[in-house]
């Protein structure tokens, strides 16, 4: 956004929104457009509408399609989408007074949290990184990928079927960690979300510590793999985001117990420390960091960082506090020296239940229920009590349960009221706190 814009009363606010697979970037983004199309967030009166596409070469997000699933009878869960897309809304408030109204163009860009958590590999060389991974890799889902890494004889030639067997073994291995034991802090990101179009050949390594032929070509192409990356964060469709919206599914990770549980602090922390806020992401990269950038580069930067925890719906407000609690104990930041505004919050996109109190064991407990997919009956649920900071060992002794698979609500008007949701006002003011 730049100075004469904003006095002709006309801006425009990229705002990145990321999280790994499932942690709610599309249901985010479907009921931010919704509540502000129709007006149902508490924010300043404005007027909204869904922006064309304009000459951008990144898919649209599908607003459309993903209401239409959530207004559907029974109501759907709008369907897993792939890497990237832009939602573009153009919003227009009165200044007061005799000034013409303003216009700000709102850009939200659904990026992947997988891709973040290959920022600190630009840093690493292949050796470093291998050493790193292959220290991370203790669960028994890597044992087929190791054992395959340790047969190789140190000088092994630089043969392609080895490249590609020892690829394809790792990439399942990570998607193994990831849906069994619902591990994060996975690298490369791109092997779980690969980048839309067809996968280029340097994509085929994996970690391996050999001093021969065939290391030679994994560290070649474990480069052009960083090369790519660096080569996209300076591209216009990612490099300049104003604001950022961190989304992290913590409560199920809560549930997946303590090893998942700390990967996925790990990775949040990994994220909120990489990310240096002063000009954009690039500044999370060391070796970028003091290279002359280009002048679209120069100015603005993420100002602000929205950390939230998502389907907060799963838990009664009394617990939502220790959550958002929870999410600022994980993301301290130092920010004097980020030099951008982060705030913690606790959010439901889309609300399921509602709060009520459940007497079990004789004790009144704050619950919730709600309807799960495909059953008649209110299902009512009590995972656990959340705790406000990450949890000691005490913690563990009782499992937190598994949250329960509810339905989205009836959505009146096919939607055309808005969502119900939890902290979207919020969060929303603080994005946007110096335009409303
Ligand atoms: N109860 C509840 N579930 C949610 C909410 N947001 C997302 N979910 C669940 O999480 C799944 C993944 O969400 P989605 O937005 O597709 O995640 P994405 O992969 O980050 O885009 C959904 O299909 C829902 O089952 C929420 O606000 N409340
Ligand atoms: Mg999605």
């Amino acid at each position: 956004m730049n100075f004469l814009s904003a006095l002709l009363g006309q801006s425009t606010l990229r705002i990145g929104v990321t999280g790994l697979a499932r942690a709610g970037k599309t249901a985010f983004l479907t009921s931010v457009a919704a509540n502000l199309l129709a007006a149902a967030l508490a924010l300043r009166p404005m007027r909204v509408r869904l922006a064309p596409s304009g000459a951008t070469s990144l898919p649209r997000f599908d607003f459309g399609r993903h209401l239409a699933s959530l207004a559907a009878d029974p109501p759907a869960w709008p369907d897993r989408t792939g890497a990237v897309s832009l939602l573009s809304l153009e919003l227009e408030f009165g200044h007061g007074g005799l000034l013409p109204p303003r216009r700000l163009s709102l850009e939200f860009l659904d990026y992947p949290g997988e891709w973040l958590l290959d920022l600190p590999m630009l840093g690493q060389d292949y050796a470093a990184w291998s050493a790193a991974t292959l220290r991370r890799l203790q669960a028994p889902q890597a044992r087929d990928f190791l054992g395959f890494v340790q047969g190789l004889p140190a000088r092994a030639p630089a043969d392609e079927s080895l490249a590609a067997t020892g690829h394809r073994l790792y990439r399942e291995t990570l998607r193994r960690l990831r849906d069994e034991v619902g591990l994060s802090f996975l690298q490369p990101g791109r092997f779980l979300m690969p980048a839309p179009g067809p996968e280029p050949p340097w994509t085929g390594f994996f970690p391996a510590t050999l001093s021969g032929p065939l290391g030679e070509l994994l560290a070649a192409r474990y480069d052009a793999y960083r090369e790519a990356v660096r080569r996209e964060l300076v591209s216009p469709l990612f490099g300049r985001l104003d604001r950022l919206v961190v989304l992290v599914d913590l409560l199920s990770a809560l549930h997946a117990g303590p090893v998942a549980y700390a990967d996925a602090a790990n990775a949040l922390t990994e994220v909120a420390a990489g990310l240096r806020w002063q000009r954009s992401w690039l500044d999370a990269i060391p070796v970028l960091r003091d290279l002359p950038l280009p002048a679209w580069l120069g100015a603005g930067g993420i100002r602000r960082v929205a950390f939230a925890a998502t389907k907060a719906d799963h838990v009664a407000e009394r617990q939502r506090g220790n959550l958002t609690a929870l999410v600022r104990s994980l993301t301290r930041l130092p920010e004097a020296a980020s030099g951008a505004a982060t705030q913690a919050f606790a959010i439901a996109a889309i609300r399921c239940t509602e709060d009520f109190v459940w007497t079990l064991e004789g004790r009144p407990v704050s619950a919730v229920r709600g309807r799960v997919i495909g059953e008649e009956r209110m299902t009512r649920s009590y995972p656990g009590e959340v705790p406000d900071r990450s949890p000691d060992a005490a913690f563990w002794e009782h499992r937190f349960l598994a949250l329960p698979a509810f339905e989205p609500r009836r959505l009146p008007a096919g939607g055309r009221a808005g969502v119900s949701q939890i902290g979207l006002d919020t969060l929303l003011a603080f994005l946007l706190e110096d335009f409303l």
